[in-house]
């Protein structure tokens, strides 16, 4: 396939994976002397479609409100054939844009002594309606029909992100209850990967493996599809219900290995693979107390916005411990 002309020829058959400024399509060419083709007279091909570097002349002014988006055109022809052409662009403009928007993040480093003097504090004085779609969930108040998958010990369900249909945007969450390690509801708290400890194994195992069958029987995912993470720092950060996302209540993110678009929340410095918290747990000592585990033992470091909770405390906290070790 050389030139546009063939392109045309192009038989769509699904989208592969969409990532910012690009979609990859699976389908196939028409062939007539290759092997694979002999049966079906064409070829499988994969295209990637991507947009080039945009000048910006292509951007003209206007007058907006505080969320819009607008299509655009790359030339003045909107037409061909008396007929509206689709847009080139879509923009999406958020104006006037407020420091939420406009984040800058500094990455700190999180002691065992400062999440003990800082964090901890930080977490427990966190309203509890912060939490209340959560509570909603595992209290059987809402989103129940959407349930995939329930025991004593967490319960799965697509994320309010994923529109239940798009495979390869593929997103879920698993949420823990409060339980002890023989599964029974009690107060014990996962408020973060902080607080998971060697005994934790068993069901954070046992989720691994529910999350791999559900994405199979329900999607025809196979073995090695989904990339199971976790939040380190949990953002905190107001979602489109304008309420605020988990301070407690340790939930999974599973989502499509292919599917680039989760944006930050993807980072290093944000997310943990949950193969590799169950792999630190593993190599921790079995007779470690709460207190001593690994996860209680080790600095983590992550990425926080302005506008975080922590934000204030923890960067003067980082001033203070590099003046330490300075004198
Ligand atoms: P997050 O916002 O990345 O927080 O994840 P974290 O850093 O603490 O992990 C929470 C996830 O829960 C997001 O991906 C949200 O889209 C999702 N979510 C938020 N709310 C309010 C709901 C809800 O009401 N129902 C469901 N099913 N998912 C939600």
């Amino acid at each position: 396939v050389t030139d546009l002309a063939s392109i045309k020829q192009f038989k769509f058959e699904r989208i592969l994976n969409e990532v910012t400024h690009a979609l990859v399509l699976l389908g196939s060419f028409p062939t007539d002397n290759t092997a694979r083709s002999e049966q079906t007279g064409r070829s499988p091909a994969i295209l990637r479609i991507e947009k080039t570097a945009l000048s910006t002349d292509v951007l003209r002014e206007g007058v907006l409100g505080n969320y819009t988006w607008l299509f655009g055109w790359l030339s003045d022809a909107r037409e061909r054939d008396g007929v509206e052409k689709g847009a080139d662009l879509k923009i999406n403009v958020i104006c006037p844009a407020t420091d939420v928007h406009i984040r800058k993040i500094v990455m700190v480093h999180e002691t065992p002594d400062l999440y003990q003097r800082i964090v901890e504090p930080y977490i427990e004085s966190l309203p509890k309606s912060r939490t209340q779609w959560v509570e909603n969930i595992l209290s059987g108040v809402s989103e129940q029909s959407k349930i995939l998958y329930t025991c004593p010990e967490f319960l799965i369900i697509p994320d309010m992100k994923w529109d239940l249909v798009t495979v390869s945007s593929l997103y879920i969450l698993a949420i823990a209850r409060y339980h002890n390690q023989e599964g029974e509801i009690s107060p014990r708290r996962i408020r973060s990967m902080r607080d998971l400890r060697r005994g934790d194994l068993s069901w954070l195992k046992k989720l691994r493996e529910e999350a791999s069958k559900i994405v199979k029987d329900r999607w025809s995912l196979g073995e090695g599809s989904v990339r199971c993470f976790i939040h380190y720092q949990p953002s905190y950060f107001p979602c489109r219900s304008k309420c605020i996302v988990p301070a407690d209540h340790f939930h999974v993110h599973i989502a499509n290995a292919t599917y680039m678009g989760l944006g930050a929340g993807m980072t290093v410095g944000q997310a943990w693979l949950l193969d590799d918290v169950i792999s630190l747990l593993e190599l921790d000592s079995p007779t470690s107390s709460h207190s001593g585990s690994i996860m209680q033992r080790m600095t983590f470091t992550y990425g926080l916005g302005e506008q975080h909770g922590l934000f204030v405390g923890m960067k003067a906290a980082q001033a203070e411990l590099n003046d330490n070790k300075e004198t």
